[in-house]
């Protein structure tokens, strides 16, 4: 069965790929499942009929029959686990890949969406400036740690896996920040999966919605 996923009708991210309907669709890409998209509006991602599917009216969801996820991160889980590619075999080796899914997330993202955030809940506080560089130096601690225990290794723990799809596309939200060219390890790493086929079109088909888009 072809799932449905939803996106950002109109992405604010101006078709950089950064909203989280990317990492389903990379993963979707990366397993080969087709899928379809339905493209939502802010004010419809708010009504109840969407709440139906997602409690806290955003972007993704994906159905498939029955099915009905949200959670960027639990969606690949369940791509990984449907379909071969994005997990290995090997019992422990999964669990290790299932892991670095979880730092993605859990210990490398949030540092990196509050100091995304900042600007637009406290910019105009007087303490913005001086919160700035203690949120600047939360992601560099984050990084250099990352950047030791990735070293010269292609991935992050052998094979690519789900765990790097999801630490590329959190560390892809630097985007502007200059932060990760401190860390050419990691700015490489990055690249490397930029330059996977199945990223390209999985990246080619979300700009390809802001360019259909109308012009406001
Ligand atoms: N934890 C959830 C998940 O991983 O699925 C978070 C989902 C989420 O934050 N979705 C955002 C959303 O729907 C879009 S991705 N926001 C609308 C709302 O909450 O009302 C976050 C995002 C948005 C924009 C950019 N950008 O412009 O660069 C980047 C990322």
């Amino acid at each position: 069965m072809t799932p449905t996923i939803t996106a950002f009708e109109r992405s604010p991210d101006g078709g950089k790929g950064l909203a989280r309907d990317m990492r389903v669709r990379w993963a979707l890409e990366e397993v080969g499942q087709p899928y379809d998209v339905r493209l939502v509006s802010f004010s419809e991602m708010k009504e109840p009929a969407y709440r139906a599917l997602h409690p806290f009216g955003q972007i993704p969801t994906y159905e498939e029959g029955d099915l009905v996820l949200f959670e960027s991160g639990a969606i690949v889980f369940h791509i990984a686990e449907r379909h071969a590619g994005l997990l290995p075999d090997d019992a422990n080796a999964r669990a290790r890949a299932i892991t670095w899914m979880f730092a993605a997330l859990n210990t490398v993202e949030p540092p990196i969406v509050e100091r995304e955030q900042v600007r637009y809940v406290e910019g105009d506080k007087s303490w913005y400036k001086e919160r700035l560089p203690i949120l600047e130096d939360r992601i560099r601690n984050r990084l250099g740690e990352l950047s030791s225990r990735l070293g010269d290794a292609e991935w992050l723990d052998g094979a690519f896996s789900a765990g790097d799809l999801l630490m590329v596309m959190v560390l892809r939200r630097l985007d502007g920040m200059d932060i990760l060219d401190d860390y050419p390890n990691l700015s490489a790493y990055v690249a490397r999966g930029e330059a996977r086929p199945a990223y390209k079109r999985a990246f080619d088909a979300q700009v390809a919605v802001f360019n259909a888009a109308p012009t406001c």
